[in-house]
């Protein structure tokens, strides 16, 4: 696939694209467009497509094992919403123009790349807690903005992927406060399950905005409609009182409270970061491996689906 560069587009075509975003006009996937912005949104939408994906793997590692069978149901029904969100992020991403099939090979080829966060182990029940509540708060705070992005479709998908994820949130402080009343060894696996994903969490909004290239043309065409850190800062401000509240501490020696309400943290370990997002994480290749290997798997399932289609070339049998 050719895309051009900015450069080489027409500028009175850029000129009334600019305008139509600045109208707070959605773009549809049949309008004109630069080719940087569909790259920006093919690129954007199948990670977060896969992020979604890949997601399972951490939370669907202790579905054997949840200690009641409320809590079983409650998370596979989870589980299941994070698929639910891959599938409408790839719809929304193949209206550009790229197939399904060519985002999942760019995946397994390592050009794509998922969310940082699901490269960390998940190593008890506690985990559980700790995802629901920090890596899905995170993403709320992220995709609730990302409701006003210029793109149409993934506009549109994140509304309901916002709705979910609020549930999912709350099913996760639900067991962290559940733990936190519980004994003191429930209490110290929260309490170790906040440390470990506490900075990892911070991690999912990206590097600061100084070091974020794809920053600058992402919030001049609204796809991005907040920084990496505008964000960041109110995941943090929003859930350091929730943990408070409930009596975990939150793994920052430098947390200072300012004067107008909001937290100053301590810095982010960026060099854990780039390593992680460059496939040297703890789980990166375990999750691709299994990744491609549940893909293979499915084929059967794959070819079932369509083979009514190649029969018939696509046309509607009646009767
Ligand atoms: N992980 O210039 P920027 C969820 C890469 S959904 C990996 O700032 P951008 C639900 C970035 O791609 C979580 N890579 O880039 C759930 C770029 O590399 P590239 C997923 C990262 O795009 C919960 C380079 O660094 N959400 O969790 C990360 O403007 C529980 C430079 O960065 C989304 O994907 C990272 N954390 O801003 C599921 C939201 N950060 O591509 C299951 C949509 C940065 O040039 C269980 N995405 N990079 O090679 C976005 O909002 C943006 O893409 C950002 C990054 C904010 C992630």
């Amino acid at each position: 696939m050719h895309f051009k560069k900015l450069e080489e587009e027409d500028p009175k075509k850029l000129e009334a694209f600019q305008a139509r975003i600045d109208a707070e006009e959605r773009i549809e996937p049949k309008d004109w467009m630069p080719d940087a912005y569909r790259y920006h949104n093919i690129r954007q939408i199948s990670q977060h497509a896969h992020s979604e994906v890949i997601g399972m793997q951490p939370e669907g590692n202790w579905l054997t094992r949840a200690p009641s069978l409320r809590s079983k149901k409650i998370l596979l029904a989870k589980i299941q919403d994070e698929a639910g969100h891959g599938l409408y992020l790839y719809c929304a991403a193949e209206t550009l123009g790229v197939s399904r099939d060519t985002y999942i090979q760019w995946l397994h080829e390592g050009k794509a790349k998922y969310s940082s966060i699901f490269n960390y182990p998940t190593l008890n029940w506690a985990d559980m807690g700790a995802i629901g509540w920090l890596v899905d708060g995170a993403a709320i705070v992220n995709q609730v903005s990302l409701t006003r992005t210029s793109y149409g479709p993934y506009a549109r998908a994140m509304v309901r992927i916002c709705k979910e994820e609020s549930f999912h949130q709350r099913q996760g402080y639900e067991i962290m406060t559940r733990m936190m009343n519980g004994t003191k060894e429930q209490r110290q696996m929260a309490q170790d399950a906040l440390d470990r994903f506490w900075w990892p969490s911070l991690m999912m909004f990206g590097p600061h905005d100084t070091d974020s290239p794809r920053s600058k043309l992402a919030l001049q065409w609204k796809i991005k409609r907040a920084t990496n850190d505008e964000l960041r800062q109110k995941f943090i401000d929003k859930t350091i009182p929730q943990a408070e509240l409930i009596g975990l501490k939150i793994p920052d020696p430098e947390l200072e409270l300012q004067a107008d309400g909001s937290y100053k943290t301590g810095e982010i370990n960026w060099e854990e970061f780039y390593n992680v997002i460059k496939g040297n994480g703890p789980c990166n290749r375990e999750r691709l491996a299994h990744h491609r290997e549940a893909h293979a798997r499915g084929a059967w399932v794959r070819k079932a689906c369509t083979a009514f289609n190649e029969k018939y070339k696509g046309e509607l049998v009646l009767n």
